[in-house]
């Protein structure tokens, strides 16, 4: 398989054939059945634009008390267990990590996007971070380990799969917008981003 490389950032094009990604949208609606999509605040009480929910030990919650990690769901819940196929892909792309404690789910709506950030609330940033793109293709872009600077930009097309490790663990990012209709995955459009990361 290819493998694009962007400054430090891994490319897989295509990591997840149709019928694999069909598969594990099926399996997600299994996980948003017991862990509802709900749409984070900032800590200043701004609505985000993505709607988020997760899987695994651990989810990522954000509202007016801060950014952090939860054992549950908002509703007290756990959370459910994390796709096999995802294990295996971490398995399969980043053989010597930790086995990922969290699967963070994101839907992204046509209007949705994703500021630049640093993904930096997890205790080793030594571990890596992977992400699935499913449904509509988005524009992500890649910048520095440090705000502003020159950036590249790539459209990820739904089976894409980011690898974020070595400098790019710790180097902006975001999504600009999302191409509505640019994908038959999902019945409604918008686009799943999935980022399976170690938090502990
Ligand atoms: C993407 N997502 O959607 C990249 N980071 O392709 C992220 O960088 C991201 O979706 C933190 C929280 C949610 C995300
Ligand atoms: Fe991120």
């Amino acid at each position: 398989m290819t493998v694009l490389h962007v400054r430090d950032f891994e490319i897989h094009p295509g990591y997840f054939s149709s019928v694999a990604q069909e598969q594990l949208v099926a399996r997600l609606r299994e996980c948003l059945e017991q862990a509802p999509l709900f749409q984070p605040v900032t800590p200043r009480g701004t609505p985000m634009s993505v709607r988020m929910s997760a899987a695994g030990q651990y989810g990522w919650i954000s509202d007016r008390k801060g950014y952090r990690y939860e054992a549950r769901h908002p509703s007290g819940q756990e959370w459910p267990p994390i796709p096999d196929a995802l294990m295996t892909m971490w398995q399969d792309l980043v053989p010597d990590a930790r086995l990922p404690e969290c699967c963070l789910i994101n839907w992204y709506d046509e209007a949705a996007k994703m500021g630049m950030h640093q993904d930096k609330d997890e205790a080793d940033l030594s571990q890596p971070v992977v992400s699935v793109s499913l449904g509509d293709e988005a524009l992500f872009r890649m910048g520095n380990q440090t705000r502003g600077g020159k950036t590249e930009s790539v459209w990820l097309r739904s089976g894409d799969v980011v690898v974020m490790a070595g400098t790019a663990r710790r180097a902006y990012h975001g999504i600009d917008r999302v191409r509505p209709q640019s994908s038959t995955l999902l019945p409604k459009g918008g686009r799943i981003n999935l980022t399976l990361r170690v938090v502990t």
